[in-house]
C-alpha cells in the first residue's frame, strides 16, 4: 500500500492557465500530464512548480481546486535562451536522434542553468519535510542535483518524456556530465523504453564514472533506480467520449462531408519529429502509382501550430503545405480532395469525433519518445473498428505489437503496409484492434502514475 506522502509536481508548465475573460481566474489546462497527476496532487493537496506560459511579471503563489500553485517567472530573454533557444534549438533537436542539427550556445546553456536554479528554489521552498517531489521533462534536468543539494530530505523523481538518445549522439553535447550530473540527483530515473533508460544508465556510467546496471546506479553511497514507466491517456475518458451519440454522429458527418472514401487520419503537433512531409510524400507517391486514388481515399491531416518562433518549425509548415498543394493539383477531381489539412487545435470533442471516423489512422514520427495520438485512437474505438498504422520508432510501439509498425523513411513498405491496411479483412482488423484496445485499457494513464510514485516511496 502506498503511503499519503505530499506530492510536489515540478514541470515547465504551470496545470492552470489563465482563464478566458476573467483577469484573475485560472482554469486546469487540457493536456495529457495535466490530466494524469492533477487528481493525484489534489487528492493530497500537493503543490505544482511551473512557468506561466508568458512574460507575466512575478505571480504570487495561490491556492487552485486544493493544489498550491507556485509560479515561477521568466523574462523575454530568458524564454528565449532557456525555452526557445536551449530546450527547444538544443535539447529537443539532439534528442529526437538530431533530425535537425543541435545548436550548441553557451549563453542559452548559462541561461538554462540559471532557469533551472530557479525551480529548485522554488521547489525546495514548496516542499514539506519528507514530500516527494516529481520532476518533469527535458527543460529542467538539472533540478534533481539542485534540488537534492538544498533538501536532501526529499524523495525526488525525473521522468523524461522524450526520447533519451544513444551514446553517439549524447557525446555531443559540451555540457553532458553536468545534465548527467543534474539528473542522478533523482532516486528514480525514468524513461518512456527501456530502450532510453538503458542509454541513459551507460552514459552515467561512462560519463560519470558510476559503478552500476541498466537499472541501478551507485552515486556515492546512494542508489539511483533507473526505468522505463511508458506514459499512457485517460482510456476511460477517451472511451466514454466516443460512446456518445453527439460523437457518432459527428463521425459519420465527417465520412459523409469527405465523400464517404476510405479515411486516412494523421494527427500530430506541427513538429519535424512526427515525419508529416515524408509521409505526404508516401501518399504522393501510392496516388502517383495507382496504388490509391482520390476517388476512393481520402488523407486528413490535423497538424497543431507549434514553436513557430523556431525556424525549423517554420520551414517544416511551408514543406508541408507546398506539398499538400502539389498533391491536391495533381490528384484531386471535383468534390474529391485527396489531402484535407487543417492546420488548428480542434476541440477535444471534434478529435475523437475523427478517430472514430477514421478507416485508416497513421501515426509514423521519425522519433517520438511515446506518442499519445495511437492510444487516443484505439481508446476511441468501441466500436472495434479501425487500423492503426504505427512508426517503429515512436516508444508506443515496443507496446502497441498489434499495428502495422513501419520504417517511415521506408516509402515502399509503408506504402504497401498502407495499403494492407487498406485491403484488410474486418476479422482480422476488429481482432487487432480489441487487442490494442486491451493493452491501452491496462495500462493507462493511473497505472503509469501509480507505478512512477510508488516506485518513488
Ligand atoms: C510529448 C512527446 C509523449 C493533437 N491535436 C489536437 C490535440 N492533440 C493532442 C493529442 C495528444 C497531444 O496533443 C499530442 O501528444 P503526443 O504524445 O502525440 O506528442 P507531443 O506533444 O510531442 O508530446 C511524446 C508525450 O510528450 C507525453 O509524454 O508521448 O512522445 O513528444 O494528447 O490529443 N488535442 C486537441 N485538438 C487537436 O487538434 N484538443
Amino acid at each position: 500500500m502506498r503511503s499519503a506522502r505530499r506530492i510536489v509536481v515540478v514541470a515547465n508548465r504551470l496545470p492552470v492557465t489563465r482563464a478566458r475573460g476573467d483577469r484573475d481566474g485560472w482554469e486546469v489546462s487540457p493536456g495529457g500530464l495535466v490530466t494524469a497527476l492533477h487528481p493525484i496532487v489534489r487528492a493530497r493537496e500537493g503543490a505544482w512548480v511551473g512557468w506561466t506560459g508568458s512574460a507575466d511579471k512575478s505571480v504570487r503563489p495561490f491556492t487552485h481546486e486544493s493544489i498550491s500553485i507556485r509560479p515561477v517567472s521568466l523574462t523575454d530573454a530568458e524564454i528565449r535562451d532557456y525555452y526557445h533557444g536551449f530546450s527547444n534549438r538544443t535539447l529537443w533537436p539532439l534528442y529526437h536522434d538530431a533530425i535537425r542539427t543541435p545548436e550548441f550556445s553557451a549563453r542559452w546553456w548559462r541561461c538554462y542553468h540559471e532557469v533551472n536554479r530557479r525551480f529548485a528554489r522554488a521547489a525546495a521552498a514548496a516542499a514539506r519535510e519528507g514530500d516527494m517531489v516529481w520532476v518533469q521533462d527535458f527543460h529542467l534536468q538539472l533540478v534533481p542535483s539542485m534540488l537534492r543539494e538544498a533538501r536532501p530530505d526529499l524523495r525526488i523523481g525525473f521522468f523524461l518524456h522524450i526520447p533519451f538518445p544513444p551514446e553517439e549522439l549524447f557525446a555531443w553535447m559540451p555540457w553532458r556530465s553536468e545534465i548527467l550530473r543534474g539528473l542522478v540527483g533523482a532516486d528514480v530515473v525514468g524513461f518512456q523504453t527501456f530502450s532510453d533508460a538503458q542509454n541513459f544508465s551507460r552514459l552515467a556510467r561512462r560519463f560519470l564514472d558510476l559503478e552500476g546496471t541498466d537499472t541501478t546506479l551507485l552515486v556515492g553511497r546512494r542508489k539511483v533506480h533507473v526505468g522505463s514507466f511508458p506514459i499512457s491517456i485517460d482510456f476511460d475518458d477517451f472511451d466514454s467520449v466516443a460512446r456518445r451519440p453527439e460523437t457518432t454522429e459527428a463521425a459519420a458527418g465527417i465520412r459523409r462531408a469527405t465523400g464517404d472514401r476510405k479515411l486516412i487520419l494523421c494527427v500530430d503537433r506541427l513538429d519535424y519529429t512526427k515525419g508529416i512531409d515524408l509521409r505526404l510524400r508516401t501518399f504522393e507517391h501510392m496516388l502517383d502509382r495507382g496504388d490509391v486514388s482520390a476517388s476512393d481515399a481520402v488523407l486528413v491531416q490535423i497538424a497543431v501550430p507549434s514553436r513557430e518562433n523556431v525556424p525549423d518549425y517554420a520551414d517544416q509548415r511551408v514543406e508541408i503545405e507546398r506539398t499538400v498543394g502539389r498533391i491536391n493539383g495533381e490528384f484531386s477531381a471535383p468534390g474529391q480532395v485527396a489531402v484535407h489539412y487543417f492546420r488548428r487545435n480542434l476541440p477535444r470533442e471534434q478529435l475523437v469525433a475523427y478517430y472514430r471516423a477514421a478507416d485508416i489512422m497513421m501515426v509514423t514520427p521519425l522519433r517520438d519518445g511515446m506518442n499519445l495520438v495511437c492510444k487516443e485512437f484505439c481508446a476511441s474505438r468501441p466500436d472495434g473498428g479501425g487500423v492503426l498504422v504505427l512508426s517503429e520508432f515512436a516508444g508506443a510501439a515496443r507496446q502497441l505489437r498489434r499495428a502495422l509498425l513501419v520504417n517511415p523513411r521506408d516509402t515502399d513498405g509503408t506504402a504497401a503496409a498502407l495499403v494492407g491496411a487498406l485491403r484488410m479483412p474486418r476479422d482480422d482488423a476488429r481482432q487487432r484492434m480489441a487487442i490494442l484496445r486491451m493493452m491501452v485499457r491496462r495500462h493507462d494513464v493511473h497505472h503509469w502514475a501509480h507505478e512512477f510514485l510508488e516506485k518513488l516511496d
